[in-house]
């Protein structure tokens, strides 16, 4: 399947615990502003599904979009958004907040497939982006990273931002997709990529 992913609002929680039971999610993660809700409205291919802004912190709480499902696919496969980390304005407390709704989230969520986590393909890795990926690995998280915005990086400057990412996050050429929301580039792989893990095998 590489047209858009039928997915439809389901819910939101403020707490991973609210959450109703799932058959399997991945979750899109990232600095604030980094461009996942307007990856997910790309992969749905619809203008408005997820909230996105210009200012960071657009997404608040942890918001769940459920593939439509199918005579073979069950009901209970999720997309899910999460706030950004890493918004330098965010008050102590927020981030206090973010840390455990999200942190919660992604260690205890037993129905967790993995996680793609967005990265700005113009400006590179930050030092919370390598901290996240640091901390992915060490809780055994599998996750792939997916470089955004695209578009802004000119076609001289590719190869150069191309190389640098990989070698800060510790990575390979396969390791990574490279994708913009606003121009449509690498949104059809990405969207076999997510029908693929959110596709029970057994
Ligand atoms: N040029 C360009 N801008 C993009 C792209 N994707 C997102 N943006 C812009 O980046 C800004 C942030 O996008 P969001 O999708 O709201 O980012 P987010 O990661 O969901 O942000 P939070 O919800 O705050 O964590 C918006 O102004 C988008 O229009 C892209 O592919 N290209
Ligand atoms: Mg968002």
């Amino acid at each position: 399947m590489s047209g858009p992913l039928p997915l439809r609002f389901l819910c939101s929680a403020s707490k991973a615990e609210q959450l109703p039971a799932s058959e399997i999610e991945v979750a899109v993660v990232g600095r604030s502003n980094v461009g996942k809700s307007s990856l997910l409205n790309a992969l749905a291919n619809r203008k408005d599904l997820a909230r996105t802004s210009k200012t960071p912190g657009a997404t608040r709480l942890i918001n769940v979009f459920e593939l439509r499902p199918t005579d073979t696919a069950p009901a209970g496969r999720w997309l899910v958004d999460l706030p950004g980390y890493g918004y330098a304005k965010v008050s102590e407390n927020e981030r206090r907040r973010w840390q455990s709704m999200i942190e919660g989230y992604l260690i205890d969520r037993e129905t967790l497939h993995s996680v793609l986590l967005l990265v700005d393909g113009e400006i590179g890795p930050t030092k919370a982006d390598l901290q996240t990926v640091e901390w992915l690995r060490h809780i055994g998280r599998d996750f792939r990273v997916v470089a955004t915005k695209v578009d802004k990086v000119g076609p001289s400057r590719r190869e150069t931002r191309r190389r640098d990412l990989l070698a800060k996050l510790e990575l390979a050429r396969a390791d990574v997709s490279w994708v913009s929301a606003n121009a449509g580039i690498g949104i059809a792989e990405l969207r076999v990529l997510v029908a693929g893990r959110l596709t029970p095998t057994d």
